[in-house]
């Protein structure tokens, strides 16, 4: 995996017929490779960042018209000679190219290869690598805005900035091993505690951000629920704006459940509506029920809707107190105000998760929105907050945490430098870990296979 004395070639551009695709050479022989196949001027003789047309051509046939894009080495992507070929996007045009260009020396790239070899020569750290990926993939203003965030380094340069304090303190703490018998303390441990104190503040934070970060990143599963009839469906196409789901007077209309990405200031909520919760009258419907529930459970957030015109004291409060999920936000929609009289609107429960709406006449919908945007994203967005989406980070940020703790814990039960000693190099670990000043290949392997080729 971390071989990178060969110069690797890939096409970069989606496949399929375009107006352009680019093919990316990238290595020590990149600018040579090109060269022998070009028609043109001489590459190996031409400026770094210059672009040159002319064709390529495979012996005595020319397989297109072309502009050669040159990146000296350290000056490029990966930091190693970089040439980007754009051709014309025929299936067939990119693949004599990239055969050509294997048949003079390179070989095909892996997937992520070439942000693997810029993480392995220096020009992006790990979290920044994996940045990449998440831009690529972002299909939000907010989660592309995440991900250019950690890309321009300021998720590792704030854990960068914690690490080397930490290391300061292990390096004291070493020091003191060394002098073990004349029980000297160059460490001083009020500092040492303030400071891990410190880090653990923030590294406790960077853990809460994730439920976030991850609303920003992957959505937000939204299941809307509640008995038959309620106006489920009506209420997600008055979301919508659209006339997605089925709506009839017919209590158990819909039986399967419909899903649909809604975005809200940004943030894709995953709207699920689903088939009322009753006492199923054949088996399909019961098969409807059991997929609620079951979708209930894998929510972040439920939109439990109930008829405020049919519905008693007794059945509402039961149904929230079944509906009710560790881990689930809920909130509640009284639906069919317009059926309301006035008196029977103020018995209504005023708390601060009730929203009163029409789903029919599309009353207080703006107002729903706002909830369900709100109870995902609290006051945690305020633009400049370093967020974490990345699973991985958040595993090696709780495993920082631990060994943090554990520091703490021997400060005050005055453990000997040693173990100290150790449960610092273990924070130490972690934390590198997520830049990649940690690196091991299965780690490596694991992040960038997933990664697509020519990136
Ligand atoms: N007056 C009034 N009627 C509504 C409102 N919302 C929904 N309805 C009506 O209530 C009936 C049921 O609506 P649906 O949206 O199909 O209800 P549902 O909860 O999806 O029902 P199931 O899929 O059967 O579980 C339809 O006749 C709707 O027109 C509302 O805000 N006001
Ligand atoms: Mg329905």
């Amino acid at each position: 995996m971390t071989d990178n004395t060969d110069t690797i070639v890939a096409l970069a551009t989606p496949n399929g017929v375009g107006a352009i695709a680019v093919i990316r050479l990238s290595g020590p022989d990149a600018i040579t490779i090109a060269n022998s196949v070009f028609k043109g001027k001489d590459l190996s003789k031409q400026a770094s960042h210059t672009i040159h047309s002319g064709s390529i051509a495979d012996g005595d046939l020319i397989l297109d018209e072309v502009l050669v894009s040159l990146f000296v080495g350290p000056r490029s992507y990966t930091r190693e000679n970089v040439v980007e070929i754009s051709c014309h996007a025929s299936g067939y045009i990119i693949e004599s190219i990239i055969k050509l260009f294997i048949k003079k020396g390179a070989r095909s790239a892996k997937p992520g290869e070439f942000t693997l070899r810029a993480f392995l020569n220096g020009q992006l750290d790990l979290s920044q690598a994996e940045a990449v990926a998440d831009l690529i993939a972002s299909n939000s203003k907010a989660s592309q805005q995440v991900a250019l965030q950690q890309l321009r380094g300021g998720f590792s340069t704030q854990l960068q900035a914690l690490r080397e304090q930490l290391v300061n303190f292990a390096s004291l703490i070493e020091l003191e091993l060394d002098f073990a018998e004349e029980d000297v303390e160059f460490a001083n441990r009020d500092q040492l505690k303030k400071l891990i104190h410190e880090i653990t503040k923030i590294v406790g934070r960077l853990i809460q951000s994730f439920e976030l970060g991850n609303a920003i990143k992957n959505g937000v599963n939204t299941v809307i629920a509640g008995r038959p009839n309620a106006g489920k469906s009506t209420l997600l196409n008055a979301l919508l704006n659209e006339e997605r789901a089925i709506v009839s007077h017919i209590p158990g209309t819909t039986r399967d459940t419909i899903e649909e990405v809604l975005n809200i200031q940004g943030i894709n909520f995953r709207l699920i509506d689903t088939a009322g919760i009753r006492e199923a009258t054949d088996a399909i419907e019961q098969i409807g029920v059991e997929r609620t529930m079951e979708k209930i459970s894998q929510s972040a957030l439920l939109v439990y809707v109930f008829d405020a015109a049919e519905i008693t004291v007794e059945e509402l409060n039961s149904d929230i107190e079944s509906l009710q999920k560790p881990g689930v936000t809920m909130l509640i929609v009284a639906n069919k105000a317009d059926l309301l009289n006035p008196e029977q609107l103020s018995a209504l429960p005023h708390t601060d998760r009730v929203i009163i709406i029409s789903a029919k006449e599309k009353r207080h919908i703006d107002e729903l929105k706002h909830k369900i945007y709100s109870s995902a994203v609290k006051d945690q967005l305020s633009g400049d907050e370093t967020l974490v989406t990345n699973i991985r980070h958040l595993e090696a940020l709780q495993k920082t945490e631990e060994a943090l703790v554990r520091v703490l814990g021997g400060i005050d039960g005055s453990i000997t430098s040693d173990f100290l000693s150790m449960d610092i190099k273990q924070g130490l670990h972690y934390l590198g870990e997520i830049t990649g000043v940690v690196t091991t290949d299965d780690l490596l392997e694991n992040i960038f296979s997933k990664f697509c080729i020519g990136k």
